[in-house]
């Protein structure tokens, strides 16, 4: 039936032109829609990417697409929230949640030493867990998660349930992250936003769930951090090809409202 088909609807946002002549990343944004939400979700993306502090764009692209493949329906990671005094604190906390996710201490530290190179990129990095070599190959652009999303309504019950605050930025990350811990190449994820105004970040696995860090940079610092520790060498097409296709949707479990 037409009405239960999803369209993947996508924006990006940038200054002083497009990427392509140089310009610097604004915003980002993903969601799943049906067509007759279609002017809702375009708004909403629009909204976005119109107000975000780090800066006003001169250049915007919203897409939709029809998605063929099936969804994949997801629970999203259990979430946990690590209150820190100062930005050491929370990075070291990051360092120990990664070793516990089975990274070797050296593999964190490489990571770590090559950060300020990665912190321009749009997208994420993949870190392979052997060499601590980033493994994929789009330089600038990063790998972009696509095709993924969590309804309003089942989200605010869930945020309700758990006492968590209802941002869209704590919704997107979680999708996110939900979706790339799914993998079984995945490790772990380490994140933290590029909006000079957000510096708190997490990292996330399928066993450790979501573990929010509230104190990850300074205010005003602009360098934002996605890394995907991974051990997908021998597969890294069909990795590359989960993250930006499968099409999932989180839906908390006591539910089938979609
Ligand atoms: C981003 O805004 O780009 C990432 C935000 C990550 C942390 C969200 C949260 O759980 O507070
Ligand atoms: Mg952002
Ligand atoms: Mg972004
Ligand atoms: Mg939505």
């Amino acid at each position: 039936m037409e009405a239960d088909k999803y369209y993947s609807v996508r924006m990006r946002a940038a200054k002083n032109g497009s990427y392509k002549h140089g310009g610097k990343h604004i915003s980002g944004g993903e969601l799943l829609s049906t067509y007759s939400n279609m002017k809702q979700a375009v708004n909403d993306l629009l909204e976005k990417g119109l107000n975000h502090s780090r800066g006003n764009p001169d250049f915007m692209q919203i897409q939709f697409e029809l998605i063929d493949e099936p969804i994949k329906f997801m629970k999203p990671l259990q979430v946990a929230t690590n209150e820190v005094e100062s930005v050491e604190m929370g990075q070291a906390l990051c360092r120990k949640l990664l070793e516990k996710a089975g990274i070797e201490r050296k593999i964190i530290e490489k990571a770590y030493k090559n950060m300020t190179e990665y912190s321009g990129i749009r997208g994420a990095i993949l870190i392979d867990i052997h060499s601590g070599e980033r493994i994929d190959d789009r330089k600038d652009k990063g790998v972009r998660v696509s095709r993924m999303d969590w309804l309003n309504t089942n989200f605010k019950k869930w945020a309700d349930y758990y006492n968590i605050p209802k941002y869209s930025r704590i919704k997107e990350a979680l999708v996110l992250a939900t979706k790339v811990s799914e993998h079984p190449s995945t490790v772990a994820e380490l994140c933290w936003s590029d909006d000079p105004e957000y510096i708190t970040g997490y990292v996330a696995t399928k066993k450790l769930g979501y573990q929010r860090i509230t104190k990850l940079k300074e205010y005003g610092d602009e360098r934002g951090c996605r890394i995907f520790f991974v051990d997908c060498l021998r597969d890294l097409n069909s990795y590359i090809h989960y993250l930006e296709k499968q099409p999932v949707l989180i839906q908390r479990e006591e539910e089938n409202d979609t």
